[in-house]
């Protein structure tokens, strides 16, 4: 079932994987290494299938596939026909992929097709009113990631020649929302890059591309309404920065892989950028009486933050076409705000006392009472919910403290909202060895809760910050240690055998590579 070709680069990976368990030195301590990462690889029963399918059954019974005769069609009674661009797109994507560049193809043009050649997958859409022209969201229907869960069984013998065995699939995924986040304000990321890695999230089968598009360091969105921002606040005006039609080919890259597209612009803390080209947005800073020349986070007290923000967040809910946008609202640092003596005197007028905590969920609540005029949802970072402010039933809040299993799980959904879990996926941690497996190995359900509260968790995300991640680590970094996130994210909840687990993910691997 695996070709010479494939079993050469596992076994150049596999030189990586096996090795000796040691002690290594963290943080002055000898500590033992306790995961067992060194698994040897053996050929799985599933194949090199990731994520597996919910149900799959591999016969041994196999056909051959042959470039000049295989073809990739509607089913007669499918719902979708040839004007539905994105498909078309996808079968001509996948057989590429299967069958590399049509030069190819050519070679093998007169051969006639044998009994045991398969020749056609018919792609049968029944829902009726499929999502061609449509944006993915939150209740598409995934059951039909079939193209990838197809191209994932083709495999080849040593002479080049691709077969696939009989199998039965019934297949959808656990979790609706099933997110990476990429951070491009610490690092600038090329489109280039993002669009290399919305593909290898396709083949993961991950749905959300969370954009973690601006913070403190840089703010590359350049804005039709505010070009300034990016103009001042940008590593470079014109190099590093995403353009309208930068942005629109993301975002069309994305649709027709399945993925959405949540842009993050994050406030009132993580916006230093914000202020290089936006005059009184931030707080001036006081050092004794004076102000001291910095600044912190979002003015609070002003008329004309509201002003810029309903303007600016008026623009983005037309240029991201998904129906939510991500507000942020984590790590707000109050040593600023209270340094500033306007803002002690409204903490005064407002009877907030000392609790700053107040004067931040004022600002979020003024914020997200502004934008329901966006008709958008919108989704916040935990601190947003634990300071209590007033959230749309809708809210989706995002779990990022704590490590693995949490109270805070609890707490969100039994106040009912419905929330995604991040806090045992942070990607940008790095450890030695295999830590995929601490990945693979989080119960996103495991907490306190009833069947009402388990369901309000929608999903996950892996985030990868970018503080020290750029284009020339971005890939091994990410990957596959987000494919660990991935499968969990869609596989059943008794997926969990860790042996199984890397014997697939070693071969998905090389097919990443490759
Ligand atoms: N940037 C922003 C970050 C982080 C957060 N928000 C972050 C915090 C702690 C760790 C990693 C990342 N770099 N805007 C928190 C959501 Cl460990």
């Amino acid at each position: 079932m695996i070709t010479t070709v494939r079993w050469t680069v596992l076994l150049l990976a596999l030189g990586f994987c096996r090795g000796l368990k040691h002690n290594y030195i963290d943080d002055y301590e000898v500590v033992e290494v306790e995961e067992d990462w060194d698994l040897v690889f053996q050929p799985s029963e599933h194949g090199s299938l990731w994520p597996l399918p919910q149900k799959v059954q591999i016969s041994d019974v196999s056909f051959k596939l042959m470039s000049s005769s295989f073809r990739i069609v509607d089913a007669k009674q499918s719902s979708a026909g040839p004007s539905c661009s994105l498909l078309q797109d996808a079968y001509r994507r996948y057989y590429e992929y299967m069958f590399g560049s049509a030069k190819r193809q050519q070679l093998y043009k007169s051969r006639r097709t044998g009994p045991t050649e398969l020749t056609e997958l018919q792609v049968w859409i029944t829902s009726p009113d499929s999502e061609c022209d449509g944006y993915p969201s939150v209740t598409s229907v995934e059951s039909c990631e079939c193209l990838e869960t197809f191209s994932q069984l083709v495999y080849e013998d040593e002479y080049g020649t691709k077969s696939i065995n009989s199998t039965q699939i019934n297949d959808f995924p656990r979790f609706a929302h099933r997110g990476i986040l990429l951070d491009t304000s610490r690092h600038f990321l090329p489109v280039k890059v993002i669009l290399a890695n919305l593909e290898t999230m396709a083949m993961n089968k991950i749905n959300v591309f969370h954009w973690h598009i601006v913070d403190d360091p840089s703010f590359p969105y350049l804005s039709r309404t505010f070009p300034q921002l990016s103009r001042q606040g940008a590593y470079h005006p014109y190099t590093h920065v995403y353009t309208p039609a930068d942005v629109k080919m993301v975002i069309e890259w994305a649709r027709l892989r399945g993925i959405r597209v949540i842009p993050e612009f994050d406030t009132p803390g993580h916006t230093q950028s914000w202020g290089k080209g936006q005059a009184d947005l931030l707080t001036p800073c006081y050092s004794g009486a004076k102000p001291s020349g910095t600044f912190g986070p979002v003015n609070p007290i002003l008329n004309t933050t509201y002003d810029f923000m309903k303007l600016f967040f008026g623009e983005i809910s037309t240029v991201f076409p998904d129906a939510y946008v991500h507000l942020g609202g984590d790590e707000v640092d109050f040593t600023c705000w209270k340094s500033n003596p306007d803002i002690q005197k409204f903490m005064e007028q407002q009877g907030f006392g000392d609790d700053y905590s107040k004067l931040e969920s004022f600002y979020i609540q003024k914020c997200v009472s502004h934008f329901v005029a966006t008709k958008k949802g919108y989704m916040i970072w935990q601190e947003v919910f634990d300071n209590g402010v007033k959230l749309k039933s809708d809210t989706v809040v995002h779990v990022w403290i704590g490590g693995g299993s949490n109270d805070e799980m609890s707490r969100v959904t039994a106040a009912g909202y419905t929330t995604i879990l991040s806090a045992p996926w942070y990607l940008d941690y790095i450890s030695y060895a295999q830590d995929w497996q601490k990945y693979y190995k989080v119960e996103p359900l495991n907490f306190n809760g009833t069947e009402a509260q388990k369901k309000l968790v929608i999903g996950g995300e892996a985030c990868l910050w970018g503080e020290y991640v750029d284009a020339t680590n971005l890939t091994p970094r990410l990957w596959p240690r987000a494919s660990a996130v991935a499968e969990r994210l869609w596989s059943a909840k008794d997926v969990t055998d860790i042996n199984d687990a890397f014997n697939r993910l070693s071969m998905h691997r090389c097919r990443m590579v490759e």
